[in-house]
């Protein structure tokens, strides 16, 4: 079939909005008709050309909901009509890290998914004859995609998809690294680095958690008000500080008689490998830990003092939240229905597939916190 689709044709250059082919589903697959997508920073990250899983030309998108159209042989969870959203880190239930129950990882598919190829090796989209690679198994920049049975959580029907999309990706790895990763407590004193639209649902996730102090950092002054909209507590702009980031969020969580200061629990939601330090240097000697949520570019490493470790700071990531897809995604669809969280005032901008670039010059000016594509 013909589908409308935003192709990335090269890396650094605007999509290219395109007819596209896409053959039906095979074994275990279903096709899914798109009803909306978020455009989250990894999209852009990949359209950069600093991902070295980056693969062109592509379907990007990863941060959709949509409805089964079709299922191919072989599928028993999903029928036609399902509302479902994509999930890049799928949930087989079977394979070593599902069965661990100490992952969200799971590996069925994704040396596959890598390779912006389907489970089978191949790519069901083609342009001219010629394939076209799928996008951390999603693809949700076309208004038709296919996608494996096990890469499928079965929403409610009647949620929005126009804001649960951002359950795909964005809502769901803020309040799970809060949730899933930090498993932070009530009281607990937090910083999280970038109020983009991740870092704005660690914060309402952190609110949820019952966290005392959330201090947010972010370059952008007007993240002010967006953070405290959400729960956060008091906001720092580096450039207004100096140098000196590290010791005055320290001196800002000093408490308790020994006047330690540092944070339970910080977040790095910017990709920046100098923020990831400054992030781990703020935890609390002895127990916080930093969570490492923003994804860095090709050749990018992060260094610190071993000291910073051996005196008790744990490094951790987090990928999707450490949330395992087809079953937290449907609970924090309820948790939005129930108004248990919040999503529709982060939705800034929507527009249509064709505009889809203008979401990513909003990105780039700080001007959006989620641009949502609407087919
Ligand atoms: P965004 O563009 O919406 O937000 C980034 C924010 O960081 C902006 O507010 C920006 O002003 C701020 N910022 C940039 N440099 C900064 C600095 N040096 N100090 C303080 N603030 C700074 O992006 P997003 O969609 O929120 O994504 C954030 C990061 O998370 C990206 O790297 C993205 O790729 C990554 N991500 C990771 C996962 C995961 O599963 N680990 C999931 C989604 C997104
Ligand atoms: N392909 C990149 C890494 C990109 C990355 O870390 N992706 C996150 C999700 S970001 C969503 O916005 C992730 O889930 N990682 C785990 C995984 O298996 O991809 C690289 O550096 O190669
Ligand atoms: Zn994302």
């Amino acid at each position: 079939m013909d589908v409308r689709a935003a192709l990335a044709v090269q890396a650094g250059k605007p999509l290219e909005i395109a007819t596209v082919q896409l053959e039906g589903p095979k074994v275990g697959e279903v096709l899914i008709e798109i009803k909306a997508t978020g455009i989250c920073h990894t999209d852009e990250f990949t359209l950069s050309g600093a991902d070295p899983e980056g693969l062109f030309p592509a379907i990007l998108g990863h941060e959709g909901a949509g409805v089964v159209v079709d299922v191919g042989p072989g599928v028993v969870s999903l029928k036609k009509g399902d509302h479902v959203i994509p999930l890049y880190t799928p949930e087989c239930r079977s394979c070593p890290s599902c069965l661990s129950r100490k992952t969200n990882l799971c590996t069925a598919i994704r040396g596959t998914q890598g390779q912006g190829m389907m489970p089978d090796g191949t790519s069901r989209f083609s342009i001219g004859g010629k394939p076209v690679h799928h996008y951390m198994g999603c693809s949700t920049f076309a208004n038709f995609t296919v996608l494996p049975e096990i890469a499928c959580a079965k929403i409610r029907e009647d949620a929005p998809f126009d804001k649960v999309c951002y359950i795909g990706c964005g809502v769901t790895t803020g309040i799970g690294a809060v949730i899933n990763t930090a498993k932070v407590e009530e009281g607990a004193t937090a910083i999280v680095f970038g109020l983009g639209g991740i870092g704005l649902n660690v914060i309402q996730g952190l609110r949820l958690a019952g966290a005392d102090m959330i201090i947010g950092v972010d370059l952008n002054n007007d993240k002010k008000a967006w953070g405290e909209r959400f729960g956060m507590t008091h906001f720092v702009n580096p450039k207004e500080v100096g140098n000196d980031l590290v010791p005055y969020l320290v001196n800002m969580t000093k408490r308790g008689a020994d006047q330690i200061g540092g944070a339970d629990y910080t977040f790095d939601c910017t990709g920046n490998v100098n923020v990831m330090r400054q992030a781990l240097e703020a935890c609390h000697r002895g127990w916080g830990e930093s969570i490492i949520i923003g994804v860095a570019g090709a050749g990018q490493e992060i260094a610190t003092r071993p000291f910073q470790l051996v005196t008790g700071r744990v490094w951790k990531g987090t990928a999707f939240g450490g949330a395992r897809g087809r079953t937290d995604v449907p609970k924090i669809v309820d948790w939005y229905m129930q108004g248990k969280i919040e999503i529709d005032p982060m939705i800034t901008h929507t527009m249509p597939l064709d505009d889809i670039n203008k979401g990513f010059d909003l990105m780039h000016a700080g001007e959006s916190i989620r641009s949502v594509v609407v087919y």
